[in-house]
């Protein structure tokens, strides 16, 4: 039997991979793009998780009112980037993967377990993360919690692999000057980089396949972030929401039926509690109507990606508050009608019930509100994510 020669096996794969597609410099540019959408969706979701789940240093900006819309749109939109463009990294490197004696050294063992481990959290995170804009959990662990630690894996293995990497890095920036294009595997012939022409047919393929990668990246923007900018909503063909698609033209997330509230929200006896230490008003319907009514333009901003800006009106939290006697900015919780569920109870940090625009809703764009839209009142806040804008209204704590 023949002896299994791996330095052969290496040397047949280079020249069977070798394209020009697969040139450092291509792997660099890729990289530098996946960089950049992965730092916007980190910052971005470290907001996110932090408005939801607040570490003691957490500020709650209020203003603009579309902060959480922008920066929850910019992470969706940015992650649905980053698929096509790992996608494409993963094929410029992948021969890399098959070399031959899998680990060289201690610290080539360390490098390439940084690698696998970056490349399996990155898919698994970018995968996930795509699944859920689709409002579909089928896992059995909790998405939020887990999508914020492999963020921390992803630039840990990152990290860990630039560490490692930090020699190589360092002498490419020192032959910087002398401008050669460093194919990785210059052992193989390789047409495209050996002509003494003008132009070199092996630049051109490599264009090509940025441009094709670039192409594709913008298209799934194009085609998705509709679900957050209106001034592409015409263009949102696989965002599962659309824009003014729903009841009073507005997406419904969960619907009353869904949340198993419509008998509790159509009863007539029902009455919003507003408690402060041991002083309590129960507010009618009618009450609340004959409270100062105020109309404010805020957006519904799903953690999903989808987001939406629409005319609330109704009473302000701080006059609700002033009625119980308690001092403005107090901190509060709002439960829901909902006999169960992770959005049953809701807490309200100070800069939101100081502010004037977060309201009691009563109505949606000029008529009273939908059930599937939190009827008989619900929760509009400035500058929140779209869980926090608890519906089906049935009681306001002092905290
Ligand atoms: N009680 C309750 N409030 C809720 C929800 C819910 O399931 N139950 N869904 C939240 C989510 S995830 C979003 S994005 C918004 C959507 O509001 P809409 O359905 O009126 O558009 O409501 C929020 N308020
Ligand atoms: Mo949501």
């Amino acid at each position: 039997m023949k002896k299994f020669d791996g330095q052969k096996l290496t040397e047949a794969l280079a020249v069977k991979f070798a394209s020009p597609t697969r040139s450092t410099r291509l792997t660099v540019v890729l990289g530098r793009w996946l960089g950049i959408t992965f730092t916007i969706c980190f910052f971005t979701g470290l907001f996110s998780h932090g408005l939801q789940n607040p570490p003691s240093w957490m500020f709650f900006p209020t203003s603009p009112v579309w902060i959480y819309q922008l920066t929850q749109g910019l992470h969706v939109t940015a992650g649905i980037a980053a698929i096509p463009l790992l996608l494409a990294k993963l094929w410029s490197v992948y021969p890399e993967l098959l070399t031959w004696p899998p680990v060289k050294s201690p610290v080539h063992g360390l490098e390439r377990a940084s690698i696998a481990l970056f490349i399996s959290s990155a898919l698994l995170q970018l995968t996930t993360g795509l699944i859920n804009t689709y409002k579909w959990y089928p896992w059995p662990f909790p998405f939020r919690e887990t999508h914020y630690w492999l963020a921390w894996v992803i630039w840990g293995s990152l990290l860990l692999h630039i560490a490692v990497k930090l020699p190589a890095i360092a002498a490419h920036w020192r032959r910087q000057r002398s401008k050669s294009i460093v194919v990785r595997r210059p052992a193989a012939p390789n047409p495209g980089t050996s002509g003494t022409g003008a132009v070199s047919p092996g630049r051109w393929s490599r264009r090509a396949f940025l441009s094709a990668v670039a192409a594709a990246t913008g298209a799934v923007v194009v085609t998705t972030a509709g679900q957050s900018l209106s001034w592409l909503a015409p263009a949102n063909l696989f965002a599962p929401r659309k824009m003014g698609a729903g009841p009073q033209g507005v997406p419904v997330n969960r619907t009353a039926t869904d949340a198993k509230v419509t008998e509790l929200a159509k009863s007539p006896t029902w009455a919003l509690m507003v408690r402060s230490g041991t002083s309590s008003r129960s507010f009618t319907l009618d009450e609340l109507r004959e409270l100062p009514q105020h109309t404010h333009e805020l957006p519904i901003a799903c953690v999903e990606g989808w987001s939406q800006t629409a005319a609330w009106r109704g009473v302000r939290v701080q006059d609700l508050l002033a009625a119980v006697g308690a001092p403005a900015g107090s901190e509060l919780r709002f439960t829901s009608l909902e006999p169960e569920g992770a959005y049953r109870t809701m807490n309200m940090p100070a800069e939101y019930t100081r502010d004037d625009k977060t309201l009691v809703a009563l109505e949606l764009n000029g008529s009273v509100l939908d059930l599937d839209h939190g009827y008989p009142a619900r929760i509009i806040a400035p500058g929140r994510p779209g869980v926090l804008q608890t519906k089906w209204l049935h009681s306001m704590e002092v905290l």
